[in-house]
């Protein structure tokens, strides 16, 4: 078990804590510290398993956003060019009014494509970044 508790504020756009709590009730969370504890472990196990990864790795990098917020999508192209010894292709969906999902196929050294991962996430306007690898024999 963790020892001593800690409390913390956190400022959070309303529509994602609403979000939030919709699914913590039907998860049947007794509290929202839980679900939030839930969700950090989570968030660190993922990390740490991202890390963990090495060597070359074939994987597709999706990457959701916002294509209205100003800058975001010349941003994940900009880092794409950069990068274009990595990326052999991209997808991208236009999921709704608001929404874009970009799929990118990448094949590189595992440090290289987590550094680019890293970049897109802290794009402001992307909402989600996820690596999946493909197994090789
Ligand atoms: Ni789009």
């Amino acid at each position: 078990m963790e020892n001593g508790v800690t409390r913390i504020g956190v400022s959070l756009p309303r529509n994602l804590l609403e979000e939030f709590d919709s699914i913590i009730k039907t998860r049947g969370y007794s509290s929202r510290s839980e679900a939030i504890r839930d969700a950090i472990r989570n968030y660190i196990a993922e990390y740490k398993w991202l890390e963990k990864e090495e060597g070359e790795i074939v994987g597709v990098i999706t990457i959701l956003y916002n294509h209205h917020h100003k800058g975001t999508s010349d941003a994940i192209i900009s880092l794409q060019h950069e990068a274009v010894d990595i990326v052999l292709t991209t997808m991208h969906i236009h999921l709704d009014r608001d929404n874009c999902l970009e799929m990118v196929i990448v094949k590189g050294e595992m440090p290289r494509i987590k550094r680019l991962i890293d970049r897109i996430t802290t794009i402001k306007g992307v909402s989600n970044v996820k690596l999946i690898t493909a197994i090789r024999e």
